[in-house]
């Protein structure tokens, strides 16, 4: 009953029905399936097929951002049974994310914050147009290894930089690992700024940030 309950929540976010996925989870807690199991033998199941997918061209953006939607919504529902049962996800690493000072876009940023909370990392997402000492601050109040810059215009691609140096002045720059994504930046780029990573999209990102932290 469990078994399917699960196989269920997985094939909802494949399949693309966010409400589905909430209800099928609102029905795992229930039936007194613990958070953790419902996240890990279900959830994640289901948004490893949706990037499999996406990476081998089946699936479209659409499908990636339906799907995270669909991850999000009951991830909203299994925090507060996670808490009150003190259980803590086995988080893969702490990320700041934001696009940085000067760039509005937020769609990428977000889905790529969205998708990287969606494969375990704790995500802290500053916003758009966030200044960069924001980013500094951030990065060491919460100890972040992780910090995600993204960048939609060339003009602000430079900013993606200037974040890198005020981490160096910081003297934080070698507790973190710098990633850096949108439309115009590319691995040249990356190298270019003296960033750690460059990932074309969320999926990228994932796989980027995993090998980084190893
Ligand atoms: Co803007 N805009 N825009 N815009 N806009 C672009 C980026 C542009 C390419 C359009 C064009 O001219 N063809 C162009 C940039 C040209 C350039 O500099 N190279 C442009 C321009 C010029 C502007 C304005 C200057 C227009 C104006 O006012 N004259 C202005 C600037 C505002 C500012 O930021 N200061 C502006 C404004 C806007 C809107 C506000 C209207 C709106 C944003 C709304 C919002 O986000 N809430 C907007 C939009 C929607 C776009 C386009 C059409 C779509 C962007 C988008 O959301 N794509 C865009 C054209 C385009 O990209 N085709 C364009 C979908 C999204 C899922 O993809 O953001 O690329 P994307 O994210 C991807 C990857 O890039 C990557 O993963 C994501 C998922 O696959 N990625 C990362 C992104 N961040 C990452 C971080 C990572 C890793 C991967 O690690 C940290």
């Amino acid at each position: 009953m469990s078994n399917t309950l699960l196989a269920k929540i997985t094939a909802s976010l494949v399949e693309g029905e966010p409400d589905e996925t909430v209800a099928l989870t609102r029905q795992a807690l229930e039936a007194h399936l613990e958070p953790l199991t419902i996240i890990n033998d279900g959830l994640v199941l289901g948004m490893n097929i949706v990037g499999e997918k996406y990476q081998s061209g089946e699936y479209f953006l659409p499908h990636l951002i339906i799907a995270a939607n669909g991850m999000q919504q009951a991830m909203a529902l299994l925090d507060p049974e996670l808490k009150a049962r003190q259980q803590a996800l086995a988080r893969a690493g702490t990320m700041v994310i934001g696009s940085v000072a000067g760039d509005i876009h937020e769609i990428g940023k977000t889905l790529v914050g969205t998708m990287m909370s969606a494969a375990g990392f704790e995500v802290h997402d500053l916003g758009v147009d966030v200044p960069t000492e924001t980013f500094v601050n951030k990065v060491n109040e919460t100890g972040a290894n992780l910090l995600g810059l993204s960048a939609l215009l060339t003009t602000t691609m430079a900013v993606q930089r200037e974040v890198i140096e005020a981490l160096e002045e910081a003297g934080i720059r070698d507790r973190v690992k710098v990633i850096v994504g949108g439309a115009p930046v590319s691995h040249e780029w990356a190298d270019s700024i003296g960033a750690d990573g460059y990932a074309e999209d969320a999926v990228g990102a994932i796989e980027l940030a995993r090998r980084l932290l190893g």
